[in-house]
């Protein structure tokens, strides 16, 4: 990791857990990728945002999710370039939910001001959230 100057997490297997990508400058910009091995029986949800494209830009750039399990909330945040060199980790966002099995719900804050809210996401699932589209869809099948 010493003089590293980029870097990305992302769920590069997808497998639930996150991986690294890293670039150091000592040996030329090479790209390393720090695949996590260590294994896991943890439960986690990833979510994939699409905006309308007027009002929310498609990417979701910016938006606010809440994830509800329980008595564990988290919020994760699209994030669109970032740090040093602008960066630009999974537009996905991640969700650890240790050994929760059930989200009791997940609600968007998009861009452009509105609120969407969905009932019971399935865990364990790379999950498709459209603007506008009140069904749960998913981009792992
Ligand atoms: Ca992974």
């Amino acid at each position: 990791m010493h003089d590293c100057t980029n870097h990305a997490w992302a769920d590069y297997d997808r497998d639930g857990d996150l991986d690294l990508l890293v670039t150091r400058r000592s040996d030329g910009q090479q790209v390393h990728l720090w695949r996590n091995d260590v294994g896991q029986d943890n439960n986690w949800a990833t979510f994939r945002l699409v905006g309308d494209g007027s009002a929310s830009n498609t990417l979701a750039c910016g938006a606010r999710v809440t994830l509800v399990s329980g008595d564990l909330t988290q919020i994760r945040e699209v994030q669109c370039g970032r740090g040093h060199a602008t960066s630009q980790p999974s537009i996905a966002v991640e969700f650890g939910l240790g050994a929760r099995t059930t989200i009791d719900s997940v609600s968007v804050d998009w861009p452009g001001g509105t609120n969407e809210s969905w009932d019971d996401p399935p865990i364990k699932r790379f999950i498709l959230l459209e603007q506008g589209n009140g069904s749960i869809g998913f981009y792992d099948e």
